[in-house]
């Protein structure tokens, strides 16, 4: 059973996943990203490999989003999606197994320039191209940052793991994908 704040946060992520707003997140939503971002899906910018950034849009979508399509039919509604997400975080002590693999690829894909912390400038451009606008992101950002200006891998599991499992309506980690 989840929480209302549980609800509102699945809420906010399937609305930052449905880029196109048609109510299921189904590959369309990263050919929308793709048209929105022009070449930053070519190029994945500063990035010291090169990796295209359609690249990691595969790993996410494999390791974030196929897990939770029950169906195996390539959309999940915003049904499938918050039931999906209510049996992972149902026992949370599977955490690290069950989620584990979305939060690093969802932390892999903000991290634009790959070098293990997000900056408030990727932070920003990753979320725009979700459909936060610029001024969401960058105040949502404020209140993630601790102080020095990076958020690293293990403060965005921290942040994540609050997302997903708190039910503390104070907690930062309720905005780690925007405002509620
Ligand atoms: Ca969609
Ligand atoms: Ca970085």
């Amino acid at each position: 059973m989840l929480t209302e704040l549980q609800k509102r946060r699945f809420d906010r992520l399937f609305d930052l996943l449905d880029a196109d707003r048609n109510g299921v997140i189904d590959l369309a939503d990263y050919h929308r990203l793709a048209d929105v971002s022009g070449g930053d899906l070519t190029h994945r910018p500063g990035s010291p490999d090169g990796e295209p950034l359609r690249v990691s849009f595969t790993r996410f979508w494999e390791q974030a989003i196929n897990p939770l399509d029950s169906g195996g039919q390539g959309t999940i509604t915003r049904e499938q999606f918050t039931a999906a997400l209510g049996q992972m975080v149902a026992r949370p002590e599977g955490f690290d197994t069950a989620l584990g693999p979305a939060v690093d690829a969802v932390f892999d894909l903000i991290d634009l320039d790959g070098d293990g912390q997000v900056v408030r400038d990727e932070y920003v451009r990753a979320l725009t191209l979700f459909g936060l606008t610029p001024a969401a992101a960058e105040q949502t950002f404020a209140r993630l940052d601790d102080g020095d200006g990076l958020l690293g891998r293990a403060e965005f599991w921290a942040l994540a793991r609050d997302f997903y499992l708190s039910d503390d309506p104070d907690s930062v980690g309720n905005l780690l994908f925007g405002p509620l």
